[in-house]
């Protein structure tokens, strides 16, 4: 588990050190290897590299805000069979948010119950961290174990984030001036941002070591959801059949996790209601939002930051 204090954990002269600005007017944030990071998560982060050694069978989820992350919880969680309460063959996911049953490691100072002992879960023990490739722990990078990152295009992932904070950060104001939001996310400053830089290192690993790293795409899962789900399976090391790719979607599915009372009404971070990681869950609602100007102000960073490296997000999407 992460502990909050330890000898492991930075003193705070270090952290003040650290070049800091504000979110939305409403967080710190601090720059720590070329990321931003509330100075808490930057503590537990660096408890992780030090604590934590990887097993060759760990399965460690990967991603930045916004791009797919309960839902890949849920669905590894299932793949996994690690979703079934072997005493009374329960689902988990309905007595638990995806966000808890798969805890994000270096958030687990923010849960609002006693977190779970993700380090002596049973194997294959599965993980999820919001942490950027290069400042993960070197034995997840040198050992066999395998990460699983999703991806989700820009627009999409800003007018997630853009909803997520209004619900946390402004519940009773108005939205967070969007063209605000827009030049935060281009400019990188956001938790664990820059968005592109976070993508494109596990991009670039992901195609060094295809064995290790699965890059997966939230419009991928969306577009062709029983591929993808055999794909990711297969990549667990399970064959899995078309009833039981069936199942595991449904189970995994936005519409039926919305509806369970514990995400409903639950909350396993700090002031963070479980209903705000279920929303909408479409490819393409930016065009609900963005004005062609923000659009254009995405699209142009994200050919600044991508093109060459061959990855690509539909910009019709
Ligand atoms: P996190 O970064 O805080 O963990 P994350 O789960 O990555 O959040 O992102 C939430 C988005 O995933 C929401 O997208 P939206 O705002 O565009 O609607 C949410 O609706 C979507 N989402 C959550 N669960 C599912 C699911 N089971 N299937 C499809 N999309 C989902």
């Amino acid at each position: 588990m992460v502990e909050q204090e330890s000898s492991n954990t930075p003193n705070e002269d270090f952290l003040n050190q650290l070049k800091r600005t504000k979110f939305w007017d409403a967080m710190d944030i601090c720059n720590w290897e070329g990321f931003w990071f509330e100075p808490g998560l930057v503590k537990s982060a660096l408890t992780f590299q030090k604590t934590f050694e990887a097993q060759s069978d760990d399965v460690v989820l990967a991603s930045t805000i916004k791009t797919g992350t309960t839902w890949l919880k849920a669905l590894c969680l299932c793949i996994l069979e690690k979703n079934s309460d072997t005493n009374n063959n329960v689902d988990i996911l309905e007595k638990e948010c995806p966000q808890f049953q798969v805890p994000t490691i270096e958030s687990l100072m923010y849960v609002t119950k006693p977190s779970p002992d993700v380090y002596s879960q049973p194997s294959p023990r599965l993980f999820h961290t919001h942490l950027p490739f290069s400042v993960l722990p070197e034995s997840i990078k040198k050992s066999n174990c395998k990460i699983v990152y999703i991806a989700r295009n820009p627009k999409d992932t800003l007018v997630s984030l853009w909803h997520f904070f209004n619900t946390i950060f402004r519940p009773d104001q108005e939205p967070y001036p969007l063209e605000k939001a827009v030049e935060n996310f281009c400019n990188g400053v956001q938790q664990y941002g820059p968005f592109y830089e976070h993508v494109l290192q596990y991009y670039l690993e992901s195609r060094k070591r295809p064995e290790k790293i699965l890059f997966l795409k939230y419009e991928d899962l969306q577009r062709d959801p029983r591929g993808e789900v055999k794909k990711l399976a297969s990549f667990l090391g399970k064959n899995m059949g078309e009833k039981e790719v069936d199942k595991v979607l449904w189970r995994c599915s936005l519409e039926r996790l919305k509806n369970l009372e514990v995400n409903k009404n639950g909350s396993v971070l700090h002031a963070v209601p479980n209903s705000s990681y279920f929303r909408l869950g479409v490819v393409g609602d930016w065009k609900n939002y963005l004005t062609p100007e923000m659009e254009d102000r995405i699209n142009e960073t994200t050919s600044l930051k991508l093109d060459g490296f061959g990855l690509h997000f539909d910009a019709s999407n």
